[in-house]
């Protein structure tokens, strides 16, 4: 699915900004038709914005179930004989929208885009009034899974099983963007080096009627380096300038359809970066050149404004990667808003790009969050139909983030159940989907504690071992000796059984900023940074060992509980982005190691 952009023959309005708010306590919009009239009651919200923190009102932050949002958009004049199209960034975890009275599209996925051609329902010139029902319930069938209870004090709770605070509501931005009728729908772009010399294939889709299709490659200075027709082509490049970690250099391929060999009828530009990925033994290779993470798992989270995005900590979270000399992260634990893999692209990061599936694991959900005892996979918890929204979520990743050259490994589920036969019939056909949708990357699961080679039973169907683990934490709490022989002998046992590159993707402690002590201790600062300088020891008597991603990056909200204290506290930097000790402690081995 192609990012709107304007271009020679596209305009796009952002429709960002105050909208009408209202919380359907009761559940009465949908059967009373909201959308057919301005809400009722309704206070101002911002867009993009988790509504959950906005107010002052425990109701909303607690909120289970619909909310509704409304505005009203102009469509310009000028908009005449193009297709309008209106498209959600996310609506966290589903939505209906309507134009006017007519319902135009529904989605379900709380972190990918969607869109509807609205053009037969605006009258350019005049207003149009827009609404759309968010609802931030998780049940056994979506991805994320979860499900709700009546909790014994009458209150609604939403149950999930993943470790952040359930911040739901309109994340990202809302577009209209016009096309001609003839469009580009579509385009999928490979990318090939040998040598000096380069290939960018591309693959368009049109949509609206007959037309030629050119692709153009243009250096980043704007000079014509390639043009080849046809709906699929391959443009050379000589002398090729890679796009490589630390150096994002981006062509741009300009596609052009055209009608009778006129002016374009419809013009769509995009980044390319010219790059190969592959894994070869326990080698991770960039350019066939070895790669080695160095980073972290994130969220998308900061005070008040929760999980929207925001160009503000967009790039200040960038640069205080680059002050620690971080070259990679990964979307733990959701695809993350659109703009921040544009700007990996343009900056030369690596990515892990993740699905939302998380707490597919009966195991943790009922020990770290308190859900009931289940079996994770049966007919009645995680089954066909929760599989099925695995794999839509899985084809919307890839469709929505196909082209980024910074993206260089699919992470198609974190922390799931991995050692039971169940677990290995629900995820060999998703392995199998990920692949056919994308032979270009390599894929990965994100494995959990406790799920050693021994009895793991996913891992030989993915490329890479990505490994959680905790010890010195949830394992050896407090003792670093004895987790630093835990942590050797287990990378010993995965180096014996696979010949794959090992990422740990996630290692930390939980550190409450400014508490000290002479003798590490659990929940210090020089806890956190000696837990760290451990794992980094053990880490670096393993050539398999390929990368190292701290948990987390900042401080995050989570649902309350006896196990947080405001949040994880597993940041390097506090949720305001104040350095913990840790931090220059990577700061040391990461500029280091470059
Ligand atoms: C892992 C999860 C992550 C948690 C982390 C923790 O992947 O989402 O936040 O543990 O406990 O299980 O801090």
């Amino acid at each position: 699915m192609l990012a709107p952009r304007d271009t020679a023959t596209r305009e796009r309005k952002s429709l960002d900004g105050l909208w009408r708010f209202a919380l359907d306590a009761a559940g009465r919009g949908r059967d009373q038709r909201w959308w057919m009239r301005e809400l009722e009651g309704a206070r101002e919200i911002p867009v993009p914005a988790s509504y959950n923190d906005v107010y002052a009102s425990a109701e909303v932050h607690d909120h289970v179930g619909d909310v509704w949002y409304q505005t009203v958009a102009r469509i310009p004049e000028r908009w005449r004989g193009q297709r309008i199209v209106l498209r959600f960034g996310a609506a966290t975890h589903s939505a209906v929208v309507w134009v006017g009275e007519r319902q135009v599209v529904e989605h379900e996925g709380g972190y990918t885009p969607f869109e509807a051609d609205i053009t037969d329902l605006v009258e350019p010139g005049d207003e149009v009034r827009i609404t759309a029902v968010v609802s931030n319930v998780l049940t056994w069938h979506t991805i994320p899974p979860g499900y709700v209870v009546e909790t014994p004090g009458g209150a609604r709770r939403q149950q999930v099983f993943h470790d952040f605070f359930n911040y739901a509501g309109l994340h990202r931005t809302v577009w209209l963007y016009t096309t001609p009728t003839s469009f580009v729908e579509d385009v999928t772009v490979t990318t090939g080096l040998d040598g000096s010399a380069g290939t960018v294939r591309f693959e368009v889709a049109t949509g609206g009627g007959e037309v030629e299709v050119a692709g153009v490659l243009r250096d980043a200075a704007g000079h014509e380096v390639a043009r080849a027709t046809g709906t699929a082509g391959e443009l050379a490049v000589e002398d090729v300038r890679p796009w490589r970690p630390g150096e994002g250099y981006l062509y741009d391929l300009t596609v052009e359809l055209r009608a009778d060999g006129r002016a374009p009828v419809d013009t769509y530009s995009l980044p390319v970066g010219i790059r190969t990925v592959r894994v070869d033994g326990p080698r991770f290779l960039i350019n066939d050149e070895p790669f080695h993470f160095r980073g972290f798992g994130k969220h998308e989270d900061a005070a008040v404004r929760g999980k929207a995005h925001d160009n503000v900590f967009m790039i200040h979270d960038f640069s205080l990667m680059e002050w620690l000399g971080a070259n990679s992260f990964r979307t733990s634990h959701y695809p993350y808003a659109e703009e921040v893999l544009e700007y990996a692209d343009r900056h030369g990061i690596v990515v892990i790009d993740e699905t939302a599936a998380v707490g597919i694991n009966s195991g943790l959900a009922a020990g770290a969050f308190g859900a009931e005892p289940h079996t994770t996979f049966s007919a009645d918890t995680i089954n066909e139909v929760t599989q099925e929204a695995h794999r839509r979520a899985v084809r919307e990743l890839i469709a929505r983030d196909k082209n980024h050259p910074c993206v260089v490994l699919w992470s198609i589920a974190n922390e799931p159940e991995s050692v039971t036969p169940e677990s290995r019939a629900y995820f060999e056909p998703l392995a199998a989907e990920t692949r056919r949708l994308d032979p270009t990357r390599p894929i990965g699961f994100v494995n959990v504690m406790l799920s050693t080679p021994d009895v793991d039973v996913l891992t030989d169907l993915f490329d890479v071992v990505m490994l959680n683990r905790y010890y010195g934490w949830y394992v050896n709490p407090g003792d670093l000796a004895s987790a630093e022989a835990a942590l050797d002998a287990e990378i010993s046992s995965w180096v014996a059984a696979y010949d794959k590159p090992i990422l740990f993707t996630e290692y930390g402690a939980d550190t409450y900023p400014g508490v000290h002590d002479w003798v590490p201790a659990p929940w210090s600062e020089e806890y956190q940074a000696e837990l760290l300088a451990m794992s980094h020891r053990v880490f670096d008597r393993y050539d398999a060992v390929v990368g190292e991603h701290i948990w987390n990056f900042a401080d995050f909200a989570t649902a309350p509980g006896v196990m947080r204290v405001d949040g994880n506290k597993k940041g390097v930097f506090t949720r305001e982005r104040r350095p913990k000790s840790a931090a220059y402690v990577l700061r040391r081995r990461w500029h280091a190691g470059s």
